[in-house]
């Protein structure tokens, strides 16, 4: 998979990128993140990409030219189409099946915004969709951004490696994880399970699941909704 992600914070993402497994599946060539400063296609001499909205109002709005030249020379990067997602309060919230769609595309272009938001023909001129990560304010795109891309690289075809496999995750099953322990057996007077120790494999899936079900009943009940 190659990802483009348009920025006017390129740094945000070094740190991020280069630890675990976001790292290891770049030197593996299991995907290319490209970053792009959407600053770099500002056209006058103080490369300004944000102004006053029109009709009045606070802050500031991202100009459209800038974003448009980036998107236009990012396009041209590679011959695959891709997916375009800007990243805004106003998208559709992010979930793990939304994960898994994108993690099967060739191409992803990221844009993360800045300030009040996009000037509207940026939005409609891209025909990008619109995602948000929540129903929580930040002060930009750029750590969306940055969820979407962890969320979709580790489940591509060996970016987990040793660490397991994405189709164990709790949440592709609907539900939350169960309890888990490692040593020492007895930490500060709490005591492993019984069960953990018994050996007997049926028996503990039958506990892992009961744990996950009772779990997700008291905390997110909104996640047993459709299934069970
Ligand atoms: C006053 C109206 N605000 C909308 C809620 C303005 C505004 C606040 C923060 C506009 C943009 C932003 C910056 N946020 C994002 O760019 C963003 C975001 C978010 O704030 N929450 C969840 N997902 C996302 S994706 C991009």
């Amino acid at each position: 998979m190659r990802i483009d992600v348009l920025t006017l914070f390129p740094a945000m993402f070094e740190s991020p990128l280069s630890y675990s497994i976001l790292k290891r599946a770049q030197e593996s060539d299991i995907v290319e993140i490209v970053l792009t400063d959407i600053r770099d296609f500002a056209t006058d001499r103080y490369r300004k990409v944000d102004d006053k909205p029109y009709g009045g109002g606070p802050g500031m709005v991202m100009m459209p030219g800038p974003v448009f030249d980036c998107f236009e020379y990012v396009e041209k990067l590679s011959p695959e189409k891709g997916r375009v997602i800007l990243l805004t309060p106003q998208g559709q919230k992010f979930d793990q099946k939304k994960a898994v769609e994108l993690s099967k595309e060739k191409r992803l272009i990221l844009i993360a915004g800045r300030y009040e938001g996009f000037d509207e023909r940026i939005r409609i001129g891209l025909c990008a969709e619109q995602i948000s990560i929540g129903d929580f304010v930040l002060s930009g795109g750029e750590l969306a951004a940055m969820v979407i891309v962890d969320a979709v690289v580790r489940l591509l075809a060996g970016a987990l490696g040793d660490e397991g496999s994405a189709g164990d995750d709790s949440f592709s099953e609907g539900l939350l994880e169960y309890p888990q322990y490692t040593r020492p057996e007895v930490f500060r007077d709490m005591k492993v399970p019984e069960v953990l120790l018994s050996g007997d494999h049926e028996k503990i899936a039958r506990w892992r699941r009961q744990m996950a079900l009772e779990r997700t009943k008291k905390h997110r009940p909104d996640l047993l909704k459709n299934n069970f």
